[in-house]
């Protein structure tokens, strides 16, 4: 019954037999047709899936030198790219080969909370040596992702520390944009480590000015903490670094030819880091965030990436050379986050060299006379850190609550009606940078820093430290809804809140 391509119907490759750098375009097939019945899957209705994903922990190279063990989709980072049509119902498999229960999140997806893949929602986990079959119409269009929503806590080979991250590429109905190929990244680390106190890049973000009664308020927090003999509260640092898997110089270069405008869709899979990334002699022309279409497109000489977050920006080749595409920071590109982009006729050794000083302000990607609608309701929410408070570990609360560590489902904390349309003040008395996310609907960015905005679609937003940002939603998806810091660290230690709908 429903409009399968016979194409789709396929089982996507296992590791080591996806190379280039998993540089995937449609004319590019990735995957090979092999019956299920073949993988010892049981379907239990309508047949084989379209997709089918198997979640094991094996070995992956990083480089020749850097072979770790990880728990991925398919035995591969990044897990495959699953590219949907919208609006066309697909099936996908989830075998989990793990001793432990798993969750798929269709982050940035329209989908019901069953389906949803977060247990907080009362999607089923899917169960060690078990799986399920989940269904859905893939919506919106453009680049979302999916991963695993367990809880780590303090084990940091689960959650996404782990590989358990994979794009997704919704095709729109009809297409649009101009270029000559698409490149999907994965940006992610690997071997976590507890650190007491993180190098998090803080100045970044534009407009820089902070509340100063949030910055009091943290402050004198953090103060009579540590007088109280607490150390600070941990943090989470890696060893490695991987675009798409592959630490700088080891994956396949991009390779393109002058004159080419090359669409990237670059996706932040870290389970806790703000990423940034520029290619020397070259600007970006931001299409897409999240992977919904920008009032218009801007050139930015850098991009920066939260937790979670998508860009996608179409790069005009016409600086020739071989360059390093790499995160600004010297010790994590050091460390492998980079790919090497590579012209046609030309080779040796890549080059990196600094971009100049670029602030990231959302409200540059918006309308330039910001006009949002009213909202019917607004919701307050202010961001508390416990600095330690939780045998070492810091504690997130949310208008002074923190979710329960030790069950899935609690009592909603903000109430929806359908139909109507939401602001979410968000207020951060933290020092630290928070990747917000909502799921099950995009929001509107409307105020950042003050400054007032519209027209950016989005489904994760950073809000700087000791800073005020704004985002309004229309309840269109009813269900419950998790609203959380996408930064592991946070999330699992109390910073996230459910949402649901009235009637
Ligand atoms: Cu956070």
């Amino acid at each position: 019954m429903f409009p399968f391509h016979s194409t789709r119907r396929t089982f996507l490759q296992a590791a080591g037999a996806t190379v280039g750098a998993a540089l995937f375009s449609p004319a590019t097939p990735l995957s090979r047709s092999l019956p299920l019945s073949n993988l010892g899957l049981a379907p239990q209705n309508d047949g084989p899936a379209d997709y089918s994903l198997t979640i094991a922990t094996k070995p992956i190279e990083l480089s020749p030198n850097h072979i770790i063990s990880v728990t991925t989709y398919n035995g591969q980072f990044p897990g495959p790219l699953l590219r949907l049509k919208e609006g066309e119902r697909v099936t996908v498999d989830v075998r989990n080969e793990t001793d432990t229960p798993e969750q798929l999140h269709l982050h940035g997806q329209f989908v019901p909370s069953d389906v949803d893949g977060a247990a907080e929602e009362g999607s089923p986990f899917i169960p060690p040596h078990g799986s399920r079959r989940i269904s859905f119409v893939p919506r919106p269009a453009g680049f979302r992702f999916y991963h695993t929503h367990v809880r780590a806590g303090a084990d940091l080979t689960k959650g996404q520390y782990s590989g358990l991250v994979g794009p997704v590429y919704i095709e729109p109905k009809r297409h649009s944009g101009n270029y000559d190929r698409e490149v999907f990244l994965t940006l992610k680390e690997f071997q976590p480590t507890l650190s007491h106190g993180g190098d998090m890049p803080q100045d970044f973000l534009a407009p820089a000015q902070t509340v100063g009664a949030l910055k009091e308020a943290g402050e004198s927090k953090m103060k009579a903490s540590l007088a109280k003999g607490m150390p600070h509260g941990y943090e989470v640092g890696y060893d490695f670094f991987t675009i798409n898997g592959k630490m700088l110089g080891h994956g396949e270069p991009v390779r393109v030819k002058e004159g080419q405008r090359v669409l990237f869709h670059i996706l932040n899979g870290s389970a806790t880091e703000i990423r940034s990334l520029a290619l020397p002699g070259h600007s970006f022309s931001v299409i897409a965030m999240d992977g919904n279409p920008l009032p218009k497109p801007v050139r930015v000489p850098i991009l920066w990436l939260g937790t979670a977050e998508r860009i996608s920006a179409i790069v005009e080749m016409n600086h020739p050379g071989v360059w390093i595409m790499g995160d600004l920071a010297d010790d994590d590109r050091h460390h492998g986050m980079g790919i090497v982009v590579e012209y046609a006729g030309y080779k040796g050794k890549a080059q990196w060299l600094p971009p100049r000083p670029f602030k990231w302000n959302y409200a540059h990607f918006g309308a330039l006379n910001p006009t949002s609608a009213q909202p019917d309701e607004i919701f307050d929410m202010l961001f508390e850190k416990q600095n330690a408070a939780l045998d070492g570990f810091n504690q997130w609360t949310i208008n002074g609550v923190a979710y329960p560590r030790d069950q899935m489902t609690t009592a909603p904390t903000f109430h929806l009606h359908e139909g109507k349309r939401y602001r979410i003040r968000m207020r951060n008395a933290s020092d630290d940078i928070h990747p917000i996310h909502l799921h099950r609907h995009s929001f509107e960015l409307t105020k950042i820093t003050g400054q007032a905005t519209s027209g950016v679609m989005k489904d994760v937003v950073m809000v700087g430290g000791y800073q005020e940002v704004e985002i309004d939603f229309v309840a269109n998806n009813p269900g419950l809804t998790l609203f959380h810091c996408h930064q592991q660290l946070h999330m699992d230690f109390g910073f996230m809140t459910l949402f649901d709908y009235d009637g």
